[in-house]
């Protein structure tokens, strides 16, 4: 059950030690999300910690407040454990054990279809950020937003919608921009840092992988195949084909992209966008993943070939 917009805030101006968790290899609104939400509470004279499992990619390094996320959870006796952009417990990695057994009070924040609801006070709306609810929740609370956290929020919203791009972005989507604008958010240079810069090494992966796209089910299914080969071969992290699914679906006549990254050996990360004819969470639960109708995400075991028609067998069922 979704508790009210009113409870969360209680909770934001009640709690005195907090932490706040994101999922493993953080994304803009995870970071944004989270971050936002730490400095907010530390802002408000709480003490507010930050954790995720992952160090934060290069790319978030332009953030000051980068330097907040902690990879391990400091020894102190919290009495709120906040939970960010996250649809399952199993999400926050090597928290989730503190999470699940923690005496004090829980609490997720998420815009995640398939969130499961894991906390004591939990508040789920679909949208396209959590960074899009952390706003409203910041303004409603009214605490001050300065142009550190809109930096922040808007990072996230820019990134989880696309640059604004995706179906689920709304009037509120631009309306919580906006505001953030309005409270100083640099949108030319977060925009900069997330699509435009990249590396060499990632300039030429995607030239490679662009290259070997395999098409299925009479070219309505793309693939995007990454294995370690190709990322030893430029001195790439697995960190730099984020965007690489997004390419595929641009194609004419593709209703489904999907990235296949060899994560380990026999261990592949997929990521599924889809045009909307499919629904592409679907396809993902059939993994033990999950997400969105248009973009999703799993794990999957196995060889690379056995893992490709799988997914388009799972595919097929969804046309
Ligand atoms: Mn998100």
């Amino acid at each position: 059950m979704n508790d009210t917009l009113e409870k969360i805030i209680l909770k934001l101006n009640t709690c005195k030690k907090a932490a706040v968790f994101c999922h493993v290899r953080p994304d803009g609104d995870a970071i944004g999300s989270g971050l936002a939400l730490t400095l907010a509470l530390k802002k408000a004279g709480k003490f507010a910690v930050m954790c995720c499992e992952d160090v934060p990619p290069e790319k978030f390094c332009f953030l000051e407040a980068i330097t907040e996320v902690k990879t391990e959870l400091p020894d102190e006796t919290f009495d709120t454990y906040f939970c960010v952009d996250s649809a399952d417990i199993t999400r926050i990695g090597v928290f989730a054990k503190y999470f699940k057994n923690f005496k004090g009070c829980t609490v997720n924040i998420d815009h995640h279809i398939s969130n499961t609801k894991y906390a004591d006070y939990n508040y789920v709306r679909v949208c396209p950020a959590s960074c899009e609810i952390i706003a409203d929740i910041l303004v409603k609370t009214g605490w001050n937003i300065d142009s550190e956290i809109a930096d922040l929020l808007m990072l996230g919203l820019i990134t989880d919608s696309g640059n604004f791009t995706h179906n689920d972005v709304s009037a509120a989507t631009f309306r919580t921009a906006a505001t953030l604008r309005e409270k100083g958010a640099d949108v030319n240079k977060i925009s900069y840092q997330m699509f435009a810069r990249q590396t060499k090494a990632r300039a030429l992966l995607y030239g490679q992988v662009i290259n070997k796209i395999r098409f299925e089910l009479e070219d309505k299914v793309a693939f995007i195949i990454i294995n370690q080969a190709d990322l030893e071969k430029f001195g790439a992290d697995t960190g730099v084909t984020e965007g690489f699914v997004d390419f595929a679906l641009t194609i004419d006549g593709v209703e489904v992209s999907i990235s296949v990254l060899e994560f380990k050996k026999g261990q592949y990360k997929v990521s599924l966008r889809s045009k909307g004819t499919v629904n592409v969470n679907s396809v993902a639960s059939d993994f033990g993943g999950g997400g969105h109708i248009l973009a999703s995400g799993c794990m999957i075991f196995g060889e690379l070939e056995e893992v490709i028609d799988r997914i388009t067998y799972a595919v097929y069922k969804n046309l």
